[in-house]
């Protein structure tokens, strides 16, 4: 079977949704590191559609590590389908971009970061992939900023690569671009700005300066559920549109992009397209993160817990479904600031909703990955919120003991997991006093919580069902 491409566009069935613009008029405007899924279901769905007005944003794909999306993309011309499960189903074929570059292109990176047409550049690279301590901080000691500070033109890490693209733009008299972070991060922008400019000072005060004075990293809020492609996704895709796609991806009909308003000369006009653009996006961002992404962690740990593999399942078992709502409403959206224009009760309830779909497939398992890098921002935020007014964190210590027993059975069965930390957890959660032993774990834990009599207490208490294989005593609180 061939692939999609533009040769292959014209022959599509009817019902799969070609691009609304002109391909060969697209130029690069935006750089953006890390086209995993969510980046092609989410931002680049918008881009698709800002094209449709304005020819200048194309954006080029960037990989440091993996080559695969990068060359799949490269193969279909930039070409790829959207598929949106939800009640109603719809294929899209996404046209966003206009270039991509993969592992060992470090020239070609370098020389399109320094092209005065690119405006913006944009990240998803996960959590982990900001080489972030514990606080919040660039970690100096992490070997990628080793390598970087020792090799400040051939980076290794994504912020090494926009430190490296805003020095050679002050050099030239270039202006900068905005740096826009999309990850799952509390002030995702200000911890990616105070990142770069962390590494800059390392070796060029004046650049650090500059960064601090001359460079837009606004804060922003993006969402949009969306599964990992698998096999059988991707051969229903195949089958219905006539052409293989490896780089097809799927995800609800719910998508939003809250951006903190900057100011980029000449940039894209994002709310075009339907992005909010907002002086405070902190409230947006915290209710997401800790509502939507906090119940999808509890959701997964106490899901596989309890033998379960799909959000929907986990969502259909009444105990588990019972306890999420209550953890949601009564602990959760109390830990929230009022947000203007947001009914925080009508927002929890619209994400749980959104769990209950029956088309997704969204496994427990990806939801998982990564846990010492997520919940930081998840739950660890809003217990220590809900501690320092003096509430309540029973049923908020369950998803932590949760996330807990779940690396400790991994670490039993001699099952390695994802998590950049996967080796220091499996050692810290097989000892015999696993709650001390996790709590010391600084790049997870922050000292103050860890500390707390009332957290360790509440933890210790959690752990013990998990730990003697009976999760679901836990459910009733
Ligand atoms: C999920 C998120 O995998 C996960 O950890 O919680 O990817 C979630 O689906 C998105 O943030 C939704 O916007």
């Amino acid at each position: 079977m061939t692939s999609l491409s533009r040769a292959t566009l014209a022959s599509l069935p009817q019902a799969i949704a070609r691009p609304g613009h002109d391909l060969n008029a697209v130029s690069t405007g935006i750089v953006h590191f890390g086209p995993g899924a969510f980046h092609r279901a989410h931002q680049a769905a918008y881009i698709d559609r800002l094209l449709d007005r304005d020819p200048r944003w194309g954006i080029a794909a960037v990989s440091l590590r993996s080559a695969g999306t990068v060359d799949a993309l490269k193969a279909q011309d930039g070409l790829y389908t959207l598929a949106v499960i939800d009640r109603a189903r719809s294929k899209r074929v996404i046209a966003a971009h206009s270039d991509a570059i993969g592992p060992g292109e470090g020239a070609k990176l370098r020389a399109l970061l320094a092209d005065p047409q690119v405006r913006i550049v944009t990240s998803t690279v996960t959590e982990k992939g900001y080489c972030l301590g514990g606080d919040g901080s660039l970690d100096l000691a992490h070997p990628d900023i080793v390598h970087d500070l020792v090799r400040p033109v051939e980076p290794a890490s994504v912020i090494g690569w926009i430190v490296s693209g805003l020095s050679d733009r002050r050099d030239a008299g270039v202006a900068s671009f905005a740096v826009l972070c999309c990850d799952n991060m509390t002030g995702n922008g200000g911890k990616l700005r105070a990142a770069c400019v962390a590494l800059a000072r390392e070796y060029d005060a004046g650049l650090a300066d500059w960064i601090e004075a001359a460079v837009a990293f606004p804060d922003s809020m993006v969402d949009s559920i969306t599964p990992a492609s698998d096999a059988a996704f991707l051969g229903h895709v195949a089958h219905d549109i006539g052409v293989t796609d490896a780089a097809a991806v799927q995800r609800e009909g719910f998508a939003q992009w809250v951006v903190e308003r900057f100011d980029v000369a000449d940039g894209p006009d994002l709310a075009l397209v339907g992005v909010t653009l907002t002086s405070d996006v902190r409230g947006y961002e915290q209710a997401k993160l800790r509502i939507l992404n906090g119940a999808h962690s509890a959701l997964a740990y106490i899901g596989l817990a309890l033998g379960l593999e799909t959000v929907f399942e986990a969502m259909s078992d009444p105990a588990l479904e019972g306890f999420i709502s209550r953890l949601v409403h009564s602990d959760i959206a109390l830990s929230l600031k009022p947000v203007e224009g947001l009914d925080i009760s009508a927002y929890a309830d619209a994400v749980l909703d959104r769990f209950r779909n029956p088309e997704i497939r969204h496994l427990l398992s990806q939801i998982a990955w990564d846990g010492s890098q997520k919940l930081p921002y998840r739950l660890l935020d809003t217990i220590q919120d809900q501690l320092d007014t003096g509430r309540g964190i029973d049923r908020l210590a369950v998803p932590v003991a949760a996330w807990i027993g779940f690396v400790r059975r991994k670490a039993e069965a001699g099952e390695t997991i994802t998590d950049p930390l996967a080796e220091v957890l499996a050692k810290a959660a097989t000892g015999s006093d696993v709650a001390t032993a996790m709590l010391a774990l600084r790049q997870v834990f922050p000292e103050r919580l860890a500390t707390d009599p009332r957290f360790r207490h509440a933890l210790t208490e959690a752990l013990l069902p998990f730990l003697d294989g009976d999760p679901e005593s836990l459910l009733s609180r």
